[in-house]
This record gives structure tokens, sequence and C-alpha cells, in this order.
């Protein structure tokens, strides 16, 4: 049989711009070790809904997993080794999660890279990300390597200002988008995600986020 070019889940590399990129479908084939963890993370430390320094519920539901776990409340952001909710460590990363986001990162150009968080992000219809920056780390020559499971959403890509109009990236479960260098401190968010139903989530979205944070 001939190779379908076409193959929609055949991994592949789109850069988005200098630091940025996208690599399609890399965490498809570990899907069921992913989302075993997931829910093995959830046990521990539940999906909760946190507060902004302004005031405002965020509709994204999050958790951590890692050493360090990113956290909100009216006082600020910031990284903490304690989950506020459970006044323990947040539950360890787990192993296949530290191993596929540093293979990402290399197969974007960033070697060596060890993250010491992984925020969980679970979207459900409706629910949205607005435009912000990643600047709570403590390193930003260390990249972000950023995993999608379950149903699409269209990623927002902006520039190193929030008035720059962002660009729009489909992001399907599976895909993998890993940011660093000239890239880092851009502007980015998620456009409020659209109704569906996902064969192996349901009506979810979950986002892993992994960081170099201490
Ligand atoms: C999300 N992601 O995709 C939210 N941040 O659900 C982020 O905020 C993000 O994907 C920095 C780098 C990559 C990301
Ligand atoms: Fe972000």
């Amino acid at each position: 049989m001939t190779p379908d070019l076409f193959e929609p889940d055949a991994p592949s590399t789109e850069p988005l711009e200098p630091g940025a990129v996208v690599l399609r479908q890399f965490a498809s084939s570990h899907q069921a070790a992913l989302l075993a963890a997931v829910q093995a993370v959830t046990e521990q430390a539940p999906f909760r809904h946190l507060v902004t320094p302004g005031g405002f519920t965020m509709s994204v539901a999050m958790t951590n997993c890692g050493a360090l776990g990113w956290v909100s409340d009216r006082s600020g952001y910031r990284y903490d080794a304690i989950d506020p909710e459970g006044g323990r460590p947040w539950p360890a990363m787990p192993e296949p999660f530290a191993a596929l986001a540093a293979r990402a990162a290399a197969a974007a150009g960033f070697d060596g890279f060890a993250p010491d968080a992984c925020l969980i992000n679970r979207y459900r219809p409706g629910t949205r990300l607005s435009l912000h920056q990643d600047r709570d780390e403590r390193d930003l020559r260390q990249p972000i390597v950023s995993m999608s499971l379950g149903l699409p959403a269209v990623f927002q890509f902006g520039g190193a200002t929030r008035g720059e109009r962002p660009r729009r990236v489909p992001l399907a479960h599976g895909d993998v988008v890993v940011w660093g260098g000239p890239a880092r401190l851009h502007f980015h968010g998620v456009l409020p995600l659209k109704d569906g139903s996902h064969p192996l989530l349901g009506d979810c979205r979950i986002n892993l986020t992994f960081r170099k944070a201490g």
C-alpha cells in the first residue's frame, strides 16, 4: 500500500513563529497512559475553579502535579509546593508525563527540558481562557510544553503586546504545542470551547502544560 500523505493522524511539525511550534499528533500514541495519569492525579488533587487576583472565578478548572503547582487567589499568581485545598504536596509528576514532555521539547529544539510543574486544565463547552502571558516561572529561557486531549479548541496566539491581533490555531486531541525562546512571553488564550463529544473524554478538553517553574 502506498503511504497516504494526507493521513490525518500522522505526526507532523508545524512552525508557528520563531520559538513556537505545533507537533501535530505527538501525544496520540500515549493517550491511554496520559489519561490514566490524569485520573490518578485528580483523585488526589481534584479539579477546582481558581479565583483571579481581581476576584473573578476562572471558567477553566485546574489542578497540578509535580514538585510545584500554579495557583491563583486574591493575593496573586504563584507556584506553590502545597495544594492549598488539601494542605499537602501536589501529586508527583507521573513518569510518562515528564518523559513525553522532554521528548516534545527536544523535537522543537529545546534540549534538556526537565519540568517540575504540570498544570492540568479542564475545559467544558463554553469555557475560555482569556489572553495572558506565562511569566510566573523563574527561568524564562525554559520552554513550555502544552498537550491537548479531548475536544478540539482554538488556541489564540498573539505577539509580545496585548494589542497585537492573535492568530487562531486549531488544536486537536494529541496535538502538542512547544513554546519558548523569542515567543516565550507572547500573549495567548483559548476561545470558548464548542459543544461536542469526544470518544474518550466526552464533553471535555484536557490541557497539560509542563513548565520548569522553580
Ligand atoms: C490551553 N494553554 O491550551 C492553555 N500557555 O488550555 C496555555 O495557556 C499555554 O498552551 C503557555 C504555553 C502553551 C499553552
Ligand atoms: Fe498560558
